[in-house]
């Protein structure tokens, strides 16, 4: 490895030392005499500063640099209270490791606002900005936690197919793919694999997974393909036994995140707030009495909360201090695998986990009568034919259970108070969007 300190360990107290430093040049200033090379790498910026009548033939290639050249710097830690972050090299040796073309595409030192589009045409060049950069350390913080709880508690970390027969979900957005003589599908959700599972003992496990929707439409909460968190256990009373995994699971990773990404909240200009109190759980009917009474808002689709709903809702509980809290009972029919259980006062025991004003995941107690569950596909004019393997699979003896998918990218996109989905997924694919 070449021989290098991350500039964030670069430190006032270090006073007096040599280090080597590498990365690109974030920012040239030519002052005449005097060249400050700043200097980026993953963990932030530090400024070497060349003078002519100090070191002249390094000063001539310091003056040589372009914006993005890549550059490995050695010279002596100097305290300097003039120098961002109080520190600041004096410069031994340069090597230009590599030259960048001009111009950029994107401008990244200076406080020039691309439109996204722009910015994901050239992604690359994009996620080298510090702040975009933050994003994917703290989602990698985040899901690192999220992770590791479910490792302590003892769930199973399993992987389920990507290409599947047909879709989980029995809605028309699927990919299809070429499978040798066969007509296949990228899956939508790992669904039917998640409850074979608990059919096969597994008891509890969890997926970090992708799953595809050919949703033929561009909003700022759906994309293409999703990063899925997918979660579900065996032997549950009910769904509040679900819901307190997921309660508990995401309070863990946000304080993760508070306690081990500051830097990066910091770079974001994110204030987290962890909810130390339950989450709140209201009916659905509950629900549409707020957004009625509240707001006098009444979703077009009674049996959905539409993305006014949730804002609406998530302004409600913000208010009281709860950034996250379950809707339970959906009415929504085409849930063949959630359970409606009679003398319920809901109308299923489906629920939904909203996040700041926005919808995080689905989830609910499942059926695990498969006569019921027949009967119900039946009712809808869904094809068994397709769920066969499924149905078979939990009809020799399956425990109650339940579990949740949870959109990691939609996670990412709230903790970080980003506007559009696509700021939280490197390379985000939409119907208008293949590449890079
Ligand atoms: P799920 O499908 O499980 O509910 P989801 O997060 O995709 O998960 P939807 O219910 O599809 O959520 O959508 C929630 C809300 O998002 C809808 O009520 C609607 O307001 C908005 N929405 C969904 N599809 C579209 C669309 N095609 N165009 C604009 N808004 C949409
Ligand atoms: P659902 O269809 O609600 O449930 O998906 C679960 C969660 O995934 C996220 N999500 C999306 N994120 C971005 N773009 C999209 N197009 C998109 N579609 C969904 C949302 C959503 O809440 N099988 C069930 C889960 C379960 O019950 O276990 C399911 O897939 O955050």
């Amino acid at each position: 490895m070449i021989d290098r300190t991350y500039t964030g360990d670069v430190t006032p107290e270090m006073d007096g030392e040599t280090v080597a430093i590498a990365g690109h040049v974030h920012e040239l200033r030519d002052l005449g005499g005097l060249v400050f090379v700043i200097v980026r790498d993953r963990e932030g910026l530090l400024q070497a500063v060349f003078k002519e009548d100090r070191e002249p033939a390094l000063f001539e290639d310091a003056e040589d640099l372009g914006a993005e050249d890549v550059v490995r710097i050695e010279g002596e830690v100097t305290e300097s209270g003039q120098a961002p972050g109080g520190v600041e090299l004096v410069p031994e040796s340069l090597e230009l490791i590599d030259e960048a073309d001009a111009p950029l595409p994107l401008e990244i030192s200076k406080d020039v606002e691309a439109d996204l589009s722009t910015r994901l045409d050239n992604r690359g060049i994009d996620l080298r900005q510090p702040e975009v950069k933050a994003i994917f350390t703290l989602k990698s913080v985040l899901m690192d936690a999220m992770e590791d709880w479910f490792e302590r508690e003892g769930f199973v970390d399993v992987d389920t197919p990507l290409i599947s027969k047909g879709g989980a979900e029995g809605g028309a957005e699927l990919f299809p793919v070429v499978y040798y003589e066969e007509e296949a599908f990228l899956s939508q959700s790992p669904q039917l694999y998640k409850q074979i599972l608990m059919a096969s003992g597994f008891d509890k496990i969890y997926e970090t997974g992708t799953a595809f929707r050919a949703e033929d439409f561009a909003t700022s909460r759906h994309v293409s393909e999703i990063a899925m968190f997918d979660v579900e256990l065996a032997y549950i009373e009910d769904h509040d036994d679900v819901m307190d995994v997921q309660e508990e699971s995401l309070r863990y990773a946000l304080e993760q995140v508070a306690e081990h990404a500051e830097h990066e909240l910091d770079e974001l200009g994110v204030d987290l707030t962890v909810p130390d109190e339950d989450f709140p759980r209201i009916t659905f009917d509950e629900a549409l009495d707020i957004l009625e009474d509240e707001f006098g808002h009444f979703p077009d689709d009674p049996t959905d909360l539409d993305t006014k709903g949730e804002k609406l809702l998530g302004e409600y509980f913000e208010e009281q201090g709860h950034p996250a809290f379950f809707v339970v009972g959906y009415p929504d029919e085409k849930f063949y695998y959630m359970q409606n259980v009679e003398g319920d006062d809901i109308a299923s025991r489906k629920f939904d986990l909203i996040y700041k004003g926005q919808e995080l995941s689905s989830g609910g107690q499942r059926q695990h009568d498969v006569d019921a569950m027949r009967e119900m596909m039946q009712a809808e004019g869904v094809d068994e034919s397709n769920f066969e393997f499924y149905l078979d699979a939990l009809s020799y003896g399956t425990p109650p259970h339940g579990g949740y998918g949870l959109g990691i990218d939609r996670l990412v996109q709230q903790v970080c108070d980003l506007d559009n989905i696509k700021e939280a997924i490197l390379f985000p694919r939409d119907p208008n969007r293949l590449a890079p």
